[in-house]
């Protein structure tokens, strides 16, 4: 065990006992403030290049389609909580490096899209970067989860360049479109990561929403192709 370690009392994981946890992370935090400080730091520098590759995309690709695909870019710093939170489920001795080691979605960027065909396709264009690693990607679009939930999620590494060395730092990335977004924003209000459980009854109501959105962004999909092939039959005619 190095300096910069300090082992959470395990025993405090039997039961959840959040304040408990809190007060252990605090002393913690007042001990390895700096080391912890820099790490945040490079992880936000990190989130801030994805969001920069974003929004490089969406000016790009609005020449291509006459449309931004991009609606919105969320960026977040996982809190000193949740990241406490993370580690103590996983059972990790606390330290800089296992946070690091352990923790993949410190930095998150979220990218609101306006069809599920834009999801894939700046999916691929940042994947297609030879700066980007690809990590993971977990596809909940295609296979949502259980309760209804639809994302796409990658984990990547990107450089990032300090003044005296160049970091690989991990990103998670969220895409989905308004209506994936809309179900997942409310869902986490209501139900997400809450101690008590939700009846049968609402997690049913809750899925058959999942379903409405997804069938409302196939729908708005199709109008969108449709209006786009009349587009080029227009064109095609009045070229001819
Ligand atoms: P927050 O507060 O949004 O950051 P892992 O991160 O790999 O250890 P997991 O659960 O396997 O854990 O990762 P996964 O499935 O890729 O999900 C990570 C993130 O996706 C979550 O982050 C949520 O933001 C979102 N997410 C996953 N499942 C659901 C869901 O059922 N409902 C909603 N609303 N969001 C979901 P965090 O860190 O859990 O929370």
């Amino acid at each position: 065990m190095n300096e910069t370690q300090a082992v959470i009392n395990p025993s405090l994981f039997g039961e959840v006992i959040p304040y408990e946890h809190a007060l252990q992370f605090d002393r913690w935090m007042k001990t390895h403030t700096q080391p912890y400080r820099k790490l945040m730091s490079f992880y936000s520098c990190a989130m801030m290049e994805i969001e920069t590759k974003f929004k490089v995309l969406n000016e790009d690709l609005s020449l291509k389609y006459d449309r931004n695909p991009i609606e919105s870019i969320q960026t977040r710093l996982k809190t000193p909580d949740s990241i406490m939170h993370k580690m103590a489920q996983r059972r990790v001795p606390l330290s800089v490096e296992a946070i690091e080691q352990s923790i993949r979605d410190i930095a998150g960027v979220r990218v609101i899209c306006s069809f599920q065909s834009d999801v894939y396709m700046l999916a691929k264009a940042l994947l297609s970067q030879d700066d980007i690693t690809q990590i993971e990607i977990k596809d909940y679009i295609r296979h949502p989860k259980q309760n209804g939930y639809r994302s796409l999620h990658l984990i990547i590494s990107v450089p990032i360049f300090l003044h005296n060395e160049k970091k690989s730092m991990c990103v998670e990335v969220q895409l989905r479109t308004l209506a994936m977004n809309l179900w997942a924003n409310t869902e986490h209000k209501i139900r997400y990561k809450k101690d008590y459980t939700v009846t049968p009854q609402d997690a049913m109501v809750l899925f058959e929403c999942a379903k409405e959105c997804a069938s409302i962004d196939k729908k708005l999909e199709e109008i969108y192709h449709h209006i786009q092939e009349t587009e080029r039959i227009h064109e095609y005619d009045d070229s001819g």
